[in-house]
């Protein structure tokens, strides 16, 4: 069993729409833990430093102006298996491909607003707790 740390964010979507209470909730159901938590407006250079990989994309510029457009709720959680165990609690990128009882098929329905940031890998979540948690 591999106890590991990963990166969530809670997107502006969400924080606007008064939705941090239940994520969070869900989050806390699994049994992982919450080691850090805090609400913050990212700036350009650290949202355009998460999303490097999809700079030239036809939705980059605009998915920079959403993750910057509002308060985001940023959350370092740890536990065995973190990555992959939020993966699956958040669902697949798209919430309209997302099953109900995931936490984007639950709270969200447009790829361009989809509700949760989640890291990929241990790696990315080493890289992104580096970059939200100075
Ligand atoms: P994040 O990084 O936000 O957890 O999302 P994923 O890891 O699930 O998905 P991703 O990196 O492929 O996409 C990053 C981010 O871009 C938005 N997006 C994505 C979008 O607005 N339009 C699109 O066509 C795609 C594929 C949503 C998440």
């Amino acid at each position: 069993m591999s106890c590991e740390k990963t990166y969530l964010m809670i997107k502006p979507d969400a924080v606007a729409g008064g939705k941090v209470g239940r994520i969070i909730a869900r989050i806390e159901d699994t049994g992982l833990c919450i080691e850090r938590l805090e609400l913050a407006t990212l700036t350009p250079a650290q949202a355009a430093a998460n999303y490097a990989e999809h700079e030239g994309k036809p939705f980059y510029e605009s998915l920079i102006e959403y993750i910057t457009s509002g308060p985001v709720v940023k959350m370092l959680v740890a536990g065995p298996n973190a990555v992959a165990v939020c993966r699956k609690l958040m669902g697949p990128t798209n919430p309209a491909e997302a099953a109900p009882g995931t936490i984007r098929g639950d709270f969200g329905l447009l790829v361009d607003a989809n509700v949760i940031h989640g890291s990929d890998s241990v790696a990315s979540a080493e890289r992104e707790v580096g970059l939200f948690f100075t």
